[in-house]
């Protein structure tokens, strides 16, 4: 004679904490912690303090402090600051995804944009207790990005090697994200900007069109055809509004 024990176990899936809830908080967490490291390296490459990076890096280290004691509460935090971090770094990353050739913007937009995006889902799989499957595959798939994003940006660099200046060029440096302040040249003249910087940058002349992508590290001539007279300088990168200069053409 055989017996039915009624089922007042949980079932597996319902235990706390699941493997599945498990595999999603590790990888939100991997992923939170590289992206948050990443960002204090690059603000110390720019030795310049940009509060919304900064706000994202303590929100993560709180994030993760309280996801230990407080998992639900810690994958809010996590995911949201990511989102919101994804959302406003959104058009600078756009501006430098297109540039594989400078290396350090290329990477910091390619980590920030598709490890945050990455994050987000870790953070939605991590609430809904998802199957570890799409963690790992998502892990993969994080790994394979940062493959390809090397390899691409090592080919670009190797192709992009700039000018070489000539004996007469004028030359002007940028250095530490700044121009000189007035570059002066006669109509005619071609103009050496030497970007001496590990960024990219643009040399662009206001109301003309001399608008001149300056990889990293590297020197770009640019003829001058321009009357004489005083133009407004600009670098047209986001986040490099206080990059500025006069070129005087005589
Ligand atoms: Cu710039």
């Amino acid at each position: 004679m055989s017996t039915t024990l009624p089922n007042t176990e949980p079932l597996p899936s319902q235990l706390d904490p699941t493997p599945e809830g498990a595999a999603w908080l590790r990888l939100l967490a991997w992923l939170t912690g590289i992206i948050a490291a990443v960002e204090a390296i690059f603000l110390g490459m720019i030795a310049t303090l940009v509060p919304p990076l900064v706000a994202g890096i303590v929100l993560t280290i709180v994030g993760l402090v309280v996801l230990r004691r407080a998992r639900r509460v810690g994958i809010v935090i996590l995911g949201i600051t990511s989102l919101l971090l994804l959302i406003g770094s959104a058009p600078f990353a756009a501006s430098h995804l297109g540039h594989p050739e400078s290396a350090v913007d290329f990477t910091h937009a390619v980590v920030g944009t598709v490890g945050r995006l990455l994050a987000v889902i870790a953070a939605v799989g991590a609430w809904r207790k998802a199957s570890p499957t799409g963690a790992r595959r998502l892990a993969v798939a994080a790994v394979g990005i940062v493959c390809l994003t090397v390899a691409a940006s090592s080919i670009a660099m190797l192709v992009s090697t700039g000018d070489d200046a000539r004996a007469d060029d004028v030359t002007t440096v940028i250095a530490d994200s700044y121009f000189a302040d007035t570059i002066a040249v006669a109509s005619g003249d071609t103009l050496y900007v030497d970007n001496t910087d590990l960024f990219r940058h643009t040399f662009t002349v206001v109301d003309t069109d001399i608008d001149v992508e300056l990889p990293a590290a590297v020197g770009v001539r640019v003829p001058i055809d321009l009357p004489a007279g005083a133009y407004d300088v600009i670098c047209d990168i986001p986040g490099h509004e206080h990059m500025t200069a006069i070129l005087e053409v005589e």
